[in-house]
């Protein structure tokens, strides 16, 4: 009975050890990532103290589950966001391109064979009267080891689905860096 107390307990002990190898900083495997933090703001329509929360989620029928959380944004606002290629910088324009399952050849991308939401990651919002908002969407794919989103980019306008200039949001207004 001891014994297989104890071995519960080291089974248990492993499986939280698996936990904390799984909450590594990008996504492998079945496994989840969680960013929080403040928004970098590149405009007034991003206000001092605006956060966001970025959680990636991969199940067991190898989707990749995308869900976004704003705070403290302007009310009863629309805005555009999409992953994109890179790191948030001191520019919008830093984050590179959206990222893109299967990349198209010609960037920037305006093509919506590549440029739509199943091969992208759209995110866009409204928010509330209190500048709040969240925003899902699921893949049918799931990231490659060397070749994944870095951050979450919001635009001035809901994200235009095509044929003319798909993809397209307008203005970067902020960022938050996110390892996927
Ligand atoms: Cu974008």
């Amino acid at each position: 009975m001891r014994t297989s107390r104890s071995r519960r307990l080291a089974l248990a002990l492993c499986a939280s050890g698996i936990a904390v190898f799984a909450a590594s900083p990008a996504l492998a495997g079945a496994d989840r990532i969680r960013t929080e933090g403040p928004v970098v703001s590149y405009s007034p329509a991003i206000p001092q103290g605006a956060t966001a929360r970025v959680q990636a989620v991969y199940n067991a029928a190898g989707d990749t589950v995308v869900t976004l959380h704003v705070r403290g944004l302007l009310p009863n606002t629309q805005y555009g966001a999409h992953a994109h290629q890179n790191a948030c910088g001191l520019t919008g324009a830093a984050a590179g391109p959206h990222f893109q399952h299967v990349p198209d050849p010609v960037q920037p991308s305006t093509n919506p064979l590549y440029a739509n939401p199943g091969n992208e990651i759209w995110l866009d919002f409204t928010t509330d009267e209190d500048g709040n908002a969240s925003a899902q969407t699921v893949q049918r794919w799931q990231f490659s080891p060397d070749r994944r989103a870095h951050s979450v980019i919001i635009h001035a306008e809901h994200t235009n689905p095509g044929p003319q200039g798909a993809g397209t949001a307008g203005a970067r207004l902020g960022c938050l860096t996110v390892a996927f």
